[in-house]
């Protein structure tokens, strides 16, 4: 009975595969004629059952493979897999085990294993000249890196998703509150939780760190606990964000002052509450004294007391508490935005409790389509920390921009070492869209995260051939260009959007559009485009030097302050992040900043148009119609906003440049 909804799964996915709305992701349904024989402890967990089956079910290599689990091994959440070619007399076929020490580790080798079988990992063992009987041929132990690998959903309990380009919340917070969930939610939820396990993901946070107090009311939890039961099998933690408010809001007490008693008696209550629904439970998400949110800061404390007073309620029972270190001008108001952060947090470094992890974004603004990284990750030595990356192209082009990211998360990488981290989270692309990511080619971005979180020294190009193997199944050229055209997308968006270090100059409020000329005396400064690019005759860009500007650059380690402090040696793509550039001064490439801003607008424009064209007219015959016609009919959007990113920003900085734009010649596409 345990597994009906998940026989149920597969056979919707079987039907409906033809139609390939994208529904099934990365995971479309490759179908064993003669399912192959799982051995091993099936019943010891649901985790391991649900290996079996996706083994029986999709491994199409050999007639067996075995699961073996051994404690001793000490693996984690890790595996080891051994494939040896058998029956060397007719075609060669393929035996494979898996062994590990957890049932997670059974699990996540047997997607490992399915991804290699079905990347093609494995071919060269088909084909190879047959070996010896049983000779061992491929073998591989992977761990993951970080051991927290999380989605944060941003979904309102109205069903509305902050920065969601997807459709509605997947939780349907509005259908009944209590323990069942409908079937058709269980099947939707399956399919969720499949990908997630299929890439490493082993926690999500449901709810948006913007967060309302009702979350924390009985209905809600309840509705938590079903969703948990769900995805619980899959080995995915679920955590809440909560309103630091809460008590308050709800009635329950006058203040929600972190030092007063009752308030901390009140989280203590309501933990014990929501450990006795969902006994795996995460714990906290807080957005606190951030863009509106009520935090300690409100009754004079600080986000040390908050958090700790939190982590104090969840301790009993092993869970933590996740502070975002996203606040800007709660207390250091004027101060440069990009370095409030630091100035916030440092002070507090081994001030918190030691189940509190402080996450930080990955740069210091807010997601922007490049930013240096955020030194944060540098500056804080007795806290662990974690990076938040945003799978939501909020600002690059939502749903309907390609865009991969992976490049982009690798550049942050390759500053911050993994082994200052604990985990990492990924603000989820997620909706009740049919394919759940709107653009097909956003799939790949969750897909990415995953993989990367898993082992962040995969390259953004296995990655995306990886990808694009189980999602398209493309002949060697055309498989060739669509990578290219991934790996290339974020630079590409990056030139048509803002280049060299250009940031937030997106229209107000969506966050989609182009407005370089944005200000609002009734906003303040920090959301206004022209605080961030101070274009003036002179020249364009921030000064952040410590020299003349905001200092900024001193919040770095040694190296990259002085890299970056100095305009000959700050890197082109990060310059009028950190400098404001003279019109005339010489870029690398000889040109002026003026003709290299034009060129680099030009050539985004030209990249797109290429996109467009090569999907439109070489691509119709490989890909299904329903994937063609809905990324044809994007990219043709895509170019549009692209011309219009352009446009506008040249026609606004030449006003300043005093300088004719340069149009687009056929040499402007990138090299
Ligand atoms: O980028 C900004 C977004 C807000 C978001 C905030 C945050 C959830 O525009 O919508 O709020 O960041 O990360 O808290």
């Amino acid at each position: 009975m345990k597994y009906v909804l998940f026989y149920l799964s597969f056979l919707l996915c079987a039907v409906t595969a033809k139609a390939n709305n994208g529904e099934h992701l990365w995971l479309d349904c490759h179908w064993s004629a003669n399912p192959c024989q799982v051995v091993g402890p099936l019943k010891a967990s649901p985790t391991i059952g649900i290996a079996a089956e996706e083994l029986r079910q999709h491994w199409t290599l050999g007639p067996q493979v075995r699961l073996s689990l051994r404690s001793m091994l000490q693996l984690g959440e890790g595996y080891h897999i051994t494939v040896r070619q058998i029956d060397s007399s007719k075609c060669p076929q393929l035996k494979a085990t898996i062994v590990a020490s957890s049932a997670a580790g059974l699990l996540y080798g047997a997607y490992q294993l399915l991804r290699l079988q079905n990347t093609g990992g494995l071919d060269s063992l088909l084909t190879s000249a047959p070996k010896d009987h049983g000779q061992s041929l491929f073998v591989m132990t992977e761990q993951p890196v970080w051991k927290l690998r999380m989605l944060n959903h941003w979904d309102n309990l109205d069903g509305s998703v902050e920065r969601g380009y997807a459709g509605n919340s997947i939780w349907k917070w509005k259908q009944i509150l209590g323990h069942e969930l409908t079937p058709q939610l269980r099947r939707r939820l399956t399919i969720y939780a499949r990908a997630n396990a299929s890439i490493g993901i082993n926690a999500t946070v449901l709810n948006n760190v913007n967060a309302s107090p009702l979350i924390l009311t009985r209905p809600y939890l309840e509705k938590v606990q079903a969703i948990a039961q769900l995805l619980r099998p899959y080995h995915i933690k679920v955590y809440l964000s909560v309103n630091f408010g809460t008590p308050k809001a709800l009635g329950a007490t006058s203040t929600a002052d972190p030092l007063c008693p009752d308030v901390a008696m009140w989280w203590q209550r309501k933990a014990k509450e929501i450990y006795a629904l969902i006994p795996d439970f995460g714990g906290f998400l807080v957005k606190a004294n951030s863009e509106g949110q009520p935090g300690p800061g409100d009754y004079g404390r600080s986000h040390a007391d908050g958090a700790n007073m939190l982590a104090n309620a969840l301790k009993p029972f092993g869970g933590s508490v996740i502070w975002r270190s996203f606040v800007y001008g709660a207390h250091h108001k004027g101060e440069d935005r990009v370095k409030q952060a630091v100035s916030e947090f440092e002070p507090m470094d081994g001030l918190m409790a030691d189940n509190v992890i402080l996450q930080s974004k990955n740069g210091p603004l807010d997601f922007q389509p490049r930013e240096p990284f955020a030194p944060i990750f540098y500056r804080m030595h007795h806290t662990p920390q974690m990076g938040e990356l945003q799978i939501t192209q909020e600002y690059l082009g939502q749903s309907k921009h390609l865009v991969y990211l992976a490049p982009m998360w690798k550049e942050f990488l390759s500053y911050v070492r993994p082994s200052m981290l604990v985990g990492i989270a990924g603000v989820a692309n997620t909706g009740d869209t049919d394919n759940w990511c709107g653009h097909p080619f956003s799939q790949a971005n969750w897909y990415a995260f995953g993989r990367l979180a898993w082992n962040p020294q995969l390259s953004a190009e296995n990655i995306a051939l990886e990808w694009s193997r189980q999602t398209f199944k493309l002949p060697t050229e055309q498989e060739q260009q669509l990578c290219h055209v991934m790996l290339s997308s974020h630079e590409t968006c990056t030139d048509y959007m803002m280049p060299l270090g250009l940031h937030h100059i997106f229209r107000f409020d969506h966050h989609y559009g182009p407005e370089p000329g944005g200000f609002n005396p009734k906003y303040p400064l920090e959301w206004c485009p022209t605080y961030y690019h101070r274009a003036d005759t002179l020249g364009l860009g921030f000064d952040r030097t410590v020299a003349t500007g905001s200092g900024a650059t001193a919040q770095y380690p040694p190296h990259y302050a002085a890299l970056y402090e100095q305009l000959d040696s700050c890197p082109e793509r990060y310059l009028l992040w950190f400098h404001h550039v003279a019109w005339t001064h010489r870029m690398l490439s000889g040109r002026t900043l003026w003709q290299e801003l034009c060129h680099h607008y030009n050539s985004g424009v030209a990249q797109v148009a290429q996109y467009r064209s090569w999907w439109h007219n070489d691509m119709h015959p490989y890909i299904d119609n329903m994937r063609w016609q809905q990324v044809d009919t994007l990219l043709t959007r895509q170019l549009a906003n692209a011309q219009e990113w352009r446009d506008s920003c040249l026609n606004y900085f030449s006003r300043f440049a005093r300088k004719p734009i340069i149009r687009p010649s056929t040499h402007t596409i990138r090299q």
